[in-house]
């Protein structure tokens, strides 16, 4: 089955999936392997990898140690046209449509195309959607494009509207890695009521009560990152599993 029929099938049986998104600049290899098991037997469905800046990380030999480690599907989130693997299942194809700069809604993807196809990896069109947050944070200044304004759920749903019409799979509601604060409630429910397309909500979600929000407001994709970067917090991931699977749990 490909990954995103498999990502449909998840949402459908358990309520919405949950990714989480590894940054191999932000955990070391040694821990990556140990970490990715973890969430595997915490009950979380696939991981995101990939990262704004490549600076110290090693992109392929660090997507080995995950595809080594687990036999859930590993998704590229590319950060620049660099990070492309035939190691990994899939790759989120983001056009950011919240934004109006060219490179980072067509051409970048020009550039990437021929490599996607040569790897033979899946890719996923998803229209990306950067959204203001309290920071600037490094996917809006790399993006290079203003943030839609946190207060605007309407613009929200007419951008992802239009991405649906545009043939997009995805909707990625992205305030940010690190963000201080996650998408608003009354914009998932915006952009939910006002498409058909499975919605990623991801950045800023430091709580399995915030994940769970955004779900019961309408989101089929959980992303956290920066939360378990900190072993400390690692014991909480089944929590926020249990939370993002709405259809086979009750608790929070
Ligand atoms: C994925 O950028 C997010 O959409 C991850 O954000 O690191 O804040 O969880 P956090």
């Amino acid at each position: 089955m490909k990954i995103y029929e498999q990502l449909l099938n998840t949402i459908s049986v358990k309520g919405a999936a949950y990714l989480i998104l590894l940054d191999p600049e932000n955990i070391s290899k040694d821990k990556l392997g140990v970490f990715v098991k973890f969430c595997e037997q915490s009950g979380v469905d696939g991981f995101l990898f990939g990262g704004s800046l490549m600076l110290n990380g090693d992109f392929e030999s660090s997507l080995e140690v995950v595809k080594a480690a687990t036999k859930l599907p590993v998704i590229i989130f590319p950060g620049d046209i660099n990070q492309i693997s035939p190691k990994a299942d899939a790759i989120l194809f983001l056009s950011v449509i919240s934004g109006r700069n060219p490179e980072h809604l067509i051409g970048k993807h020009v550039m990437a195309s021929s490599v996607i196809k040569k790897t033979g990896i899946e890719p996923i069109s998803t229209g990306y959607m950067l959204i203001e947050s309290e920071v600037t944070t490094t996917a809006q200044y790399m993006s290079g494009s203003l943030p839609i304004p946190r207060t605007k759920p309407e613009i929200a749903a007419a951008t992802a509207l239009a991405g649906e019409y545009l043939g997009f799979k995805f909707l990625y509601l992205e305030a940010g890695s690190g963000a201080k604060e996650p998408i608003p409630n009354e914009m998932v429910k915006a952009v939910s009521d006002y498409c058909t397309v499975p919605i990623i909500v991801g950045g800023g979600i430091k709580s399995s009560q915030t994940a769970r929000e955004k779900v019961l407001n309408g989101a089929n994709i959980i992303v956290t990152g920066n939360f378990f970067e900190d072993e400390q917090n690692w014991g909480l991931i089944k929590d926020f599993a249990n939370a993002v699977h709405v259809n086979i749990s009750v608790e929070v």
